[in-house]
């Protein structure tokens, strides 16, 4: 019989190529100085380049240049054709010199780019994205962050169509030209990497200010967004000039160019860019007034506008030598804008939600198989690694050096580095080795940090002798393995400590405690009694950790910590070790091996501390939060979602019915309260949303009628928001009646609507899934808006009962979801597939579900980069 060979076409993931860090060589091109002119139009917009290449080193290799879709049409060395071939992704030529002027045009459709990456269109107006690898989109480029050139750009289009046109630095010239077409003339003298490079063109109208720098420098500052949004710009400006003053305070950093812009678009793939001197914004950081925006998206807009400002000088002033050392420009980023956050407004409680979104979203990635260090060693596709690891962990490491070199040698270290790296695309070795030099820090067993993936684990036990007066800690350190890491080295763990007397209830002053070995002891003399142990203080080292506890220190340590993150987290691990134990009684009475506290205690807590003199409301209501049930899942070897659940919303119940009263005292004493921003108002009306929310859980009669007059009365959406939030999981006739007068009254207005559908899909309604389902049909529900299918698709993904209950149609629904926008948008797709990852965490038939999935998405015929990249990765 004939030998049949069946043709079977290759796996995606087997033709996509990983890159890997170890493989870095510097460019055999260089790129010195570019300009650009740009014909531009919606639907073809003309590009014509011309770069000044420059031989790296003595060699006889081709040109090779980055290509995305945007194949030259013409391409010339020195004014003569030349013929190219394409190599993959690159194309190639060769250059018999040293150095030689390159021209080449190129031809783009920013309408049909739905990718939003490299030239896009956005309701009329036009813009670029080009971090990562976007600026190949528009023409062919040495597109690697090493590669830094001075640019000037030349924007021509229809004056009526697109009176502002905008690019990096600054307009040098702008005039009119035939057929109704005009033209600017934008450079930027700072030597800059691709990835910053960006062109705004658009119908807008600009709110104005000024910054003087700390050397007289003067500086126009503009806010461009569509017309009749300019009435919500203030918030912003105020963050800008703020963030400005800021790092000169607190850097010594000024700013460096005579403009700085800002544009906001409603089509944005993340939520901002940094581009230089044209930050380019996702408008729902920029946008606010007390009707649409809640004091949580004030917060919001504050730290992100700083995060994009402050990448002035980390990122843009020094920048990256390539994509692995993301970190060194994000990381330390976050941590600058957390600090600056904390100052404007309150340390603890900036602090408290930067460790629960660290918790929420870094820790269960760094326990996952999308597990990574903060410098990756290798990847497939970049977009796949902005991630809470590369962020959030990344800031935690900066932090962690920051507490260990204390505030005026952390400084010498920031000062040093950027002195050393100005104008340099640096890597986080060259940070490490600033700070070790500036800060005077040894880091040589720290370099670990950026090497590992995985939350270490921390055990502490206090152990006391009564005869010597002596307590001794013990300290212990394991780590899990992590895809690709089997056997991890110690690392160095600081951890601010404090011994409590229990007497007093005061200690005698922290200590750091780091701890660098597998076990360590350390004694602290002068105890008669045994002294609570307060450990991992403002959570200054970001691990999991066990402490041997008796049964009476946490409740203490909520009362008498005077630090108040750890009033914090010993209430939360009180509610958890509660809820656990709950959860074990469940499959039978004396299951549950436990010495939590029991719910009579828990009660007694939560109502001495609603009505505690010493706490501000914004810091009460912090610490009265329960932990999210995704947060319980991850305290558990196997995800018990059902039982979660129900654990969760029976503690909430007892508590919410016990303190009765309590609750209604505070909803009230809160609604008196004016509305403004003070820290005060914001408080009470943060306090206020979390009484409501436990006079709903406690089942009042009354519930509904409460929540629906806070709806109805609201002046700010922060209430109107906190009363729907509480009315989308009722049964009852005011839940319609609220949502149809919230649709109503903001109908045409993009970011609020997302609210409504995130209202209804995060919310704890039993119909969830089937409303869910109906807003997918919704008249404004879309898939090309990336805020709106976040708005929609993540609160439900979010929304453990719903997602994952176990007839698998929430995976369904997000397997759907991941089929029909990844050839719309594959960088928005791919962070969905995260939560059906987790799938080892689950029982075996909710695990069975979810590999399903991913392998009905990985048989996708074309199935994008960044999705296989993830999927893959999950299956392994
Ligand atoms: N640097 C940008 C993120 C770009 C994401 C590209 N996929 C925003 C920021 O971190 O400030
Ligand atoms: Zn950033």
């Amino acid at each position: 019989m004939a030998d049949i060979q069946t043709a079977t076409a290759t796996p995606a993931h087997q033709e996509t190529p990983v890159i890997r860090r170890a493989d870095y060589l510097p460019p055999d091109w260089r790129v010195e100085t570019v300009h650009l002119e740009f014909d531009l139009d919606l639907s073809a917009t003309h590009v014509t380049a011309a770069l000044a290449l420059v031989r790296n080193g003595e060699h006889d290799r081709p040109v090779r240049l980055d290509c995305d879709g945007a194949l030259p049409l013409t391409l010339e060395v020195d004014g003569a054709p030349v013929l190219w071939r394409s190599e993959g992704s690159q194309i190639a030529f060769d250059v018999g010199q040293p150095s030689a002027t390159l021209t080449l045009t190129t031809q783009i459709a920013p309408d049909t780019n739905t990718q939003l990456m490299g030239l896009f269109a956005s309701n009329g107006m036009l813009c670029t994205q080009c971090e990562a690898e976007g600026f190949r989109r528009i023409i062919p480029f040495i597109d690697r962050p090493d590669n830094m050139a001075v640019y000037e750009v030349l924007l021509r289009a229809d004056k009526a169509r697109f009176p502002v046109l905008l690019a990096n630095g600054a307009l040098v010239d702008t005039g009119d030209l035939d057929d109704g077409r005009h033209y600017a003339r934008w450079h930027d003298p700072h030597p800059k990497p691709s990835y910053l490079f960006a062109l705004v063109a658009g119908d807008l109208v600009a709110t104005r200010d000024h910054f003087t720098t700390k050397s007289g420098a003067p500086v126009d500052l503009a806010i461009y967004v569509r017309a009749g949004d300019e009435g919500r710009t203030a918030h912003a400006m105020q963050a800008l000039k703020a963030s400005m003053a800021w790092d000169e305070q607190v850097y010594g950093l000024e700013y460096d160019l005579p403009v700085f812009n800002i544009v906001a678009v409603s089509d944005f793939n993340m939520g901002a860019m940094e581009n230089k001197g044209l930050n380019i914004f996702n408008s729902r950081y920029i946008l606010a007034d007390p009707d649409t925006a809640t004091d949580y998206d004030y917060d919001a807009i504050e730290g992100v506008v700083a995060h994009e400002y402050f990448h002035n000088w980390s990122g843009n002033r020094v920048t990256c030598r390539d994509w692995f050392q993301l970190s060194l420009k994000e990381g330390f980023t976050v941590y600058r804008d957390q600090c600056f956050s904390a100052d404007m407004g309150s340390e603890p409680v900036k602090r408290i939600e930067d460790v629960r979104m660290l918790r929420a979203a870094q820790f269960p990635e760094d326990a996952g198989p999308l597990a990574h260090p903060i410098r990756p060693d290798s990847y497939m596709e970049i977009s796949n690694f902005y991630t809470s690891t590369i962020y959030n962990k990344g800031a935690e490491v900066i932090r962690m050096m920051a507490t260990m070199a204390g505030p005026e040698r952390f400084r010498q270290g920031c000062d040093l580095y950027f002195r050393r790296h100005d104008g340099e695309a640096a890597t986080c070795e060259d940070f490490v080795r600033a700070m070790e030099d500036g800060a005077g820090l040894d880091l040589a067993q720290f370099r670990r940090w950026y090497e590992q993936a995985g939350t270490p684990q921390v055990q502490a036990r206090l152990e006391h002798d009564a005869a010597s007066g002596t307590a001794t800690l013990h300290l212990r350190q394991n780590f899990a393995a992590t895809p690709g890491q089997a056997d991890k080295p110690l690392m160095p763990i600081p951890l601010r400590t404090a011994l409590i007397d229990r007497d007093m209830k005061a200690h005698r002053g922290e200590t750091l405690v780091v701890l660098t070995e597998a076990e360590q002891s350390v004694e602290f003399a002068g105890f008669a009694r045994a002294p609570v142990l307060s450990i991992n203080r403002g959570f200054s080292a970001p691990v999991n950790l066990d402490v041997a506890r008796s049964a009476g220190d946490l409740p203490f340590l909520v009362r008498h910590d005077d630090d108040p993150f750890a009033r914090y987290e010993a209430l939360q691990q009180l509610v958890i070790d509660r809820l656990i134990a709950d959860i074990a009684d469940m499959d039978g009475p004396g299951a549950a091996q436990s010495h939590a506290v029991s719910l009579d205690e828990i009660i007694a807590v939560f109502g001495d501390l609603v009505s505690d003199q010493r706490l501000d409301d914004s810091m009460r209501a912090e610490i009265l939060s329960l932990p999210t049930e995704a947060f319980l899942g991850e305290q558990m070897l196997v995800v018990r979602p059902e039982a979660i659940h129900a654990a969760r919303r029976a503690l909430r119940k007892a508590i919410g019915s016990r303190l009765l009263d309590p609750w209604r005292i505070a909803h009230e004493r809160a609604s008196a309260v004016p509305y403004s921003l003070s820290r005060e108002a914001r408080g009470a009306r943060k306090i206020k949303s979390l009484a409501l929310g436990y006079i709903a859980s406690a089942e009042a009669a009354d519930a509904g009628t409460i929540a629906f007059e806070q709806f109805a009365r609201a002046d700010n959406m922060t209430d109107r928001q906190g009363a729907m939030a509480v009315l989308a999981s009722m049964q009852a006739d005011v839940r319609e009646t609220a949502l149809d007068s919230f649709y109503n009254r903001y109908q045409g207005n993009a970011l609020v609507i997302d609210k409504w559908f995130s209202l209804q899909s995060g919310s704890a309604h039993p119909q969830v899934y089937d409303q869910t389902l109906e807003l997918i049909r919704h008249k404004d529900f879309t898939l090309t808006n990336p805020n709106r299918v976040r708005a929609l698709y993540w609160p439900f993904v979010s929304n453990q009962a719903a997602f994952h209950e176990a007839s698998g149609r929430g995976y369904d629904l997000l397997t759907d979801l991941v089929l029909r926008l990844d050839a719309i948008n594959p960088q928005t797709t791919a962070r969905f597939i995260a939560p059906l990852g987790r799938w080892r965490r689950f029982d075996e038939a909710r695990a069975a579900r979810m590999r399903g999935c991913l392998e009905r998405i990985l048989s996708k015929p074309g199935l994008s980069k960044d999705v296989t990249e993830q999927v893959v990765k999950s299956l392994e």
